[in-house]
């Protein structure tokens, strides 16, 4: 008889950090050229600028984005807007490639049938950061978030579902994708500050496409 091994085994790639959160790593690498040269297109129609939060602070990350809605924030609060606040333009359309890659890297961790219909890019320079916050502004908490990260590594910060549980330090890099859903979806969440760094695909940036049904 050959059994198989690794029948009921996770392949090494994916990494289950908790229930609904799995790391699928490098797996956005191949595509990782065409999404940063649609990164290109879309950002010079919907420019990275720093967003300022409700309670007036300017984040100290730059975002964009792309597909039928977008995340805003702005003294009167956070949320999703068909518009860009910037240009008054629609937001540019998410390519099908990233919105194939999003659904493919949910089905693997268990969540068949993703339709994002957001794409949040955010673009880390050295010393940019995001502090622990949960993702509440969407209205089927049951679709789960997935992230691409792309260039400098960054230390993302994985807390539980109270702002006091302590935060594991997980590392993510170049073409690393990440899956949140399910009992993980409203986690407490950040970002480590950027480290200064040159990479070969963004220069000295990191950027993080997440993508979300937002409605
Ligand atoms: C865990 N972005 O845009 S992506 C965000 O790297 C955000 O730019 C980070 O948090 C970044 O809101 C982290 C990973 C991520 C996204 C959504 C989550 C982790 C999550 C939702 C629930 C739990
Ligand atoms: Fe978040």
């Amino acid at each position: 008889m050959t059994a198989d091994l690794f029948a009921d085994q996770t392949p090494a790639w994916q990494e289950p950090i908790c229930p609904g959160a799995t790391v699928l790593r490098g797996l956005a690498l191949a595509e990782a050229p065409a999404i940063l040269s649609a990164i290109e297109d879309i950002t010079r129609r919907a420019p990275f600028r720093q967003m300022d939060t409700p309670g007036g602070f300017r984040m100290s990350v730059a975002m964009s984005n792309c597909g039928p809605l977008g995340w805003v924030s702005d003294r009167q609060g956070y949320r999703y807007a068909a518009w860009d606040p910037a240009t008054g333009e629609g937001w540019p359309e998410m390519p099908e490639g990233l919105r194939a890659l999003a659904r493919h890297a949910a089905a693997s961790a268990g969540f068949a049938g993703f339709a994002p219909d957001a794409c949040l890019i955010n673009r880390y320079a050295a010393g940019a950061r995001m502090s622990l916050h949960q993702d509440r502004d969407e209205q089927d908490l049951r679709a789960p978030i997935v992230s691409i990260s792309l260039g400098l590594p960054a230390l993302f910060l994985f807390g539980g579902p109270t702002r006091k549980d302590p935060a594991r330090r997980i590392p993510l890099t170049h073409g690393d994708v990440v899956v949140w859903g399910g009992p993980a979806r409203l986690h407490f969440h950040g970002v480590a500050p950027l480290k200064a760094g040159e990479h070969p695909a963004t220069g000295p940036f990191r950027i993080n496409l997440t993508l979300r049904q937002a409605n």
